[in-house]
């Protein structure tokens, strides 16, 4: 007793000298209710609509929500068990109905065609003026299709980047369990990743091999490796019709997720600095030279096949990872509307070789997954053109 009586005036010195910061998980909450409080305002009735008739409004609009799913179950923003499960059983379905575009031999299935389609226009969707907006579009016709042709009856999850980023192996996502999108591959050797235009070096985790865990173990991808960052995975994609039938492969890349999923990043491109304009927030979301931002380290933090620019989408996370950085987009888009409508950059990869800049008026196309838009009807995510969504 008299013990605790002493320590009682330093407990109380330390709780008023170092107020607790928040951390990016909370920050990121704060900035969700600003961004529904601001969209009550804004969106009370539906936005114009570009073709006239949008019937797209807050109240009808889907939600995508948190594939995590803590102790905190009640909490209807997060995904259940089932849920989950449903989601990974319209994937395993992609995965084996049959192909639709007969021009890319090398794609066996449904699942491929994504892959592929997204490795044939890599240098014209990166570092590019539609980066944002090409991905967008792309996981929302991932997501619709998993609906129409799969009978999923909920939303694309996103990957929340802001909670397990000291260890992926903890994450919901990568946690190995059935209601995981796999977990760690298995040990192999190797040196680590090189990134950022080879300017940055990040330790190699406990995997590298092929997935060891999780409901898409027995699957088997087709396309690449183009360009994996993680050494001693050597690229041998040569043409459209060479397949390359082989494992999934991982290294879950804590290195990545921790030095770079930090409040400090969240706040930059959300209300910060980096926030001010539309080119200064794609940079600092994206990545550029010699620069592991938000984009890039969730990439190096899957490791293996999701670390490859090209053929990345043969990890499965990377449509929650996409949908994490489109919900990034949006948060920054509600909040800063004077540059929502706006895009930065030209039509080829940090414009090399250099090219025109792109315009609200560049079709993003989908080849054989759907129509090509124009970028402005997929700018307003509530735009009903065709996009009605919010995050949660
Ligand atoms: C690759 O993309 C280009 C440009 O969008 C398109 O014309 C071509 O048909 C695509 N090739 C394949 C094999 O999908
Ligand atoms: C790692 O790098 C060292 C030194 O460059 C090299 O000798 C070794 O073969 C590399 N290991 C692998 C698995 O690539
Ligand atoms: C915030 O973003 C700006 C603009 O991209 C950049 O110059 C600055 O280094 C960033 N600050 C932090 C703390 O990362
Ligand atoms: C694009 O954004 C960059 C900042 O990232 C800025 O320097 C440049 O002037 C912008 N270009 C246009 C055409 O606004
Ligand atoms: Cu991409």
């Amino acid at each position: 007793m008299r013990f605790l009586l002493v320590l009682a005036p330093l407990l109380g010195a330390t709780v008023t000298t170092a107020a607790p910061s928040k951390d990016a998980a909370m920050i990121l909450q704060d900035l969700q209710k600003q961004v529904e409080a601001e969209l009550q305002e804004t969106h009370q009735a539906p936005a114009p609509g570009r073709h006239g008739g949008n019937t797209c409004t807050l109240a009808n609009a889907a939600i995508r929500r948190d594939w995590y799913c803590g102790p905190l179950l009640l909490f209807h923003f997060l995904l259940s068990p089932g849920e989950r499960k449903e989601y990974i059983r319209a994937v395993k379905c992609l995965w084996t109905s049959p192909s639709v575009d007969p021009a890319f031999s090398a794609a066996q299935n449904h699942f491929d065609d994504y892959v592929a389609v997204h490795m044939n226009q890599t240098n014209f969707i990166h570092g590019t003026a539609n980066f944002l907006t090409w991905h967008r579009y792309l996981i929302y016709i991932w997501e619709q299709t998993l609906r129409s042709q799969c009978g999923y009856k909920g939303y694309l999850p996103y990957w929340n980047w802001f909670k397990h980023q000291t260890d992926l192996t903890k994450s919901p996502v990568f946690d190995g369990t059935d209601t995981s999108l796999g977990g760690d591959g298995e040990f192999l050797a190797h040196n680590g990743s090189v990134v950022g235009a080879g300017r940055i070096w990040l330790p190699p985790g406990n995997g590298g091999g092929c997935v060891k865990s999780g409901p898409f173990v027995q699957f088997t991808i087709n396309i690449g490796p183009v360009q994996p960052a993680m050494q001693g995975y050597t690229p041998v994609f040569t043409d459209v019709k060479h397949r390359n039938p082989r494992c999934q492969r991982r290294d879950l890349t804590t290195a990545a997720s921790v030095s770079t999923f930090t409040a400090a990043n969240l706040l930059n491109v959300t209300v910060g600095a980096a926030s001010a304009t539309i080119g200064t927030f794609q940079d600092e979301l994206q990545g550029s030279l010699g620069t592991l931002r938000l984009h890039g380290a969730g990439h190096y933090a899957m490791g293996g096949d999701g670390s490859d620019v090209f053929t990345s989408l043969n990890d499965p996370a990377f449509y929650l990872h996409h949908a994490m950085i489109d919900r990034l987009y949006w948060i920054w888009q509600v909040l800063h509307p004077a540059e929502a409508g706006k895009v930065n950059g030209t039509v080829t990869f940090r414009n090399n070789p250099p090219s025109r800049p792109g315009t609200v008026d560049d079709l993003l196309e989908m080849g054989g997954l759907g129509p090509a838009v124009p970028i402005r009807d997929v700018l307003d995510t509530l735009g009903g053109t065709p996009l009605c969504y919010v995050y949660r």
